[in-house]
């Protein structure tokens, strides 16, 4: 089975994985707090071969050789094992890390793969990128290579970081140039955080221009999402559903560890077929062949139904039906993980990918492909090839889901977006100076980021107006 060394940077990737890791353990019915223990049992008795459970487990944790006992029930098991998390942290303020530390997962971790400083990067890109991303270089290098030669199969690097701060997206992007320059074969796949718009983080249009171009430039794929499709979903879930902790959700705080385990949940969706059997399972790397046509347009719109917050329950509707509906969910704009309109007419899509977990049937996915087809607008390359991947085992708490992957034009109106926030301040040169201070940025690189990111803009909208022409696929007589 593939594995992947996750990298967590700054607040919001190190929150993020603080959501990650205790979900993982979930998925293989390890629960340290033994609540929806019988949700699990419910969820996983139907599974026939539980070992193909236990085949997929190294994907994130590595497991001594010496190891025989390879079905493990507590944290406590796990740390007799010493099993560790494919894990490193990262983040140049340290409480949100030190939690990691002092929490019930701790045993976990690698302190050795932990990398913190105080009191962070100032919400500056530049110093994250330059002033931490040179003073760290070395450290983070000899870390990523301990974590690597611990891997017999390495698959990916699995990013978390936000792009609105200055950790996050500056030394987040410093470590992901050099996992492109040092694993070039290496698949790096990139969870980034939009902001919201209403802003916490004044420069966050600095920093996200800044942070886009290197991902634009470096990752493999990058699934972004914005806080602010996190934050209507989980507000949809309140008016239906009872049992999310109030306490926790506060429209003037963001909400962060539900709209963290969305996150959590679509990226342990995404590399299901590279953890679990299935008959139709999709690996990761044929996941990033399939959906990124051309190499810079790899910014994938992800869409998963149903949505679970963090306490998960059991979806019962009748099968055939409720494959459909988990279609039209994930179709759906109340879904979506970035606010864009990849169906409405003017966008096209230059590729899709649709993975089921659970009870999917190949028939019940090709009849919604088929709905799909007639929804949107294709190239001409894109409408007869579309993924599809079955994985058989459910995430907890469900008998199925699905997950829509989209690599589709209509991103280019968040590029759009992120270039009018930052002429809004570039214009007046407010708080250039934060930047133009810090040793090796320099002020040009604002409006190369602009252009790069202008020019990729360009070409979704020259693929968006390019003239339909079908080729029918040759027929073997
Ligand atoms: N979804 C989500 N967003 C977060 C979380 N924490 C912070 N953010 C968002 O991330 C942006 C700020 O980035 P942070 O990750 O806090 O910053 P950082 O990377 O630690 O960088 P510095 O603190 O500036 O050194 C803002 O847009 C926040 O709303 C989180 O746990 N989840
Ligand atoms: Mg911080």
């Amino acid at each position: 089975m593939s594995q992947f060394v996750t990298i967590q940077v700054g607040q919001c990737g190190n929150q993020i994985g603080s959501a990650f890791w205790p979900l993982t353990l979930h998925e293989y019915g390890i629960e340290y707090k033994n609540a929806l223990l019988d949700i699990l049992k419910i969820q996983r008795d139907h599974i026939k071969n539980i070992d193909a459970l236990w085949d997929g487990f190294s994907s994130f944790f590595h497991v001594p050789d010496n190891t025989d006992n390879l079905c493990f029930k507590t944290v406590a098991e796990l740390n007799a094992a010493k099993v560790k998390a494919r894990a490193i942290l990262i983040d140049m303020e340290d409480s949100v890390v030190a939690r990691f530390q002092q929490g019930p997962l701790r045993g976990l971790f690698n302190t050795t793969c932990t990398v913190t400083n105080y009191p962070g990067s100032s919400n500056n890109w530049a110093t994250g990128y330059y002033t931490h991303g040179i003073q760290y270089h070395d450290r983070i290098e000899e870390v990523i290579r301990q974590s690597v030669e611990l891997c017999d199969n390495l698959n990916g690097f699995l990013l978390l970081h936000s792009v609105g701060g200055g950790t996050g997206s500056g030394l987040g992007t410093a470590t992901l140039k050099m996992l492109y320059d040092s694993y070039p074969r290496v698949d790096r796949l990139v969870s980034c955080v939009y902001p919201a718009g209403t802003e916490d983080v004044v420069t966050a249009p600095y920093n996200m221009l800044l942070a886009t171009r290197e991902l634009i430039e470096y990752a493999t794929c990058v699934f972004p999402v914005e806080n602010r499709a996190l934050l209507e979903i989980c507000e949809a879930q309140l008016k239906n559903r009872e049992n999310i902790d109030q306490a926790n959700f506060n429209a003037s705080c963001l909400p962060f560890q539900d709209m963290n385990s969305i996150v959590v949940n679509m990226l342990l969706h995404l590399t299901s077929g590279s953890r679990f059997p299935g008959n139709l399972n999709v690996d990761m790397s044929d996941l990033a062949t399939n959906l990124v046509p051309y190499q810079k347009m790899h910014y994938i719109y992800s869409n998963v139904s149903p949505v679970a917050l963090t306490a998960p329950k059991l979806l019962v509707t009748n099968g055939s039906k409720l494959q459909d509906v988990l279609f039209t969910n994930a179709w759906s704009r109340s879904n979506q993980l970035i606010k864009i309109h990849p169906l409405q007419p003017g966008s096209v899509v230059l590729s899709a990918a649709h993975i089921g977990r659970g009870q999917c049937s190949i028939t019940g996915m090709k009849r919604n492909i088929e709905r799909f087809q007639r929804k949107g607008k294709f190239t001409s390359w894109s409408k007869d090839s579309m993924k599809i991947g079955l994985c058989s085992v459910p995430p907890p708490g469900h008998a199925t889901s699905l997950l829509c992957l989209l690599n589709t034009s209509a991103i280019s109106s968040m590029f759009k977006n992120l270039i009018e926030q930052f002429t809004k301040l570039y214009c007046r040169k407010a708080h250039v100076h934060h930047y133009s201070k810090v040793s090796g940025f320099d002020e040009a690189q604002f409006l190369d980021s602009k252009e790069a990111i202008s020019d990729l803009y360009g070409h979704y909208i020259e693929l968006q107006n390019q003239k339909q022409r079908h080729i029918s696929r040759l027929k073997i007589l």
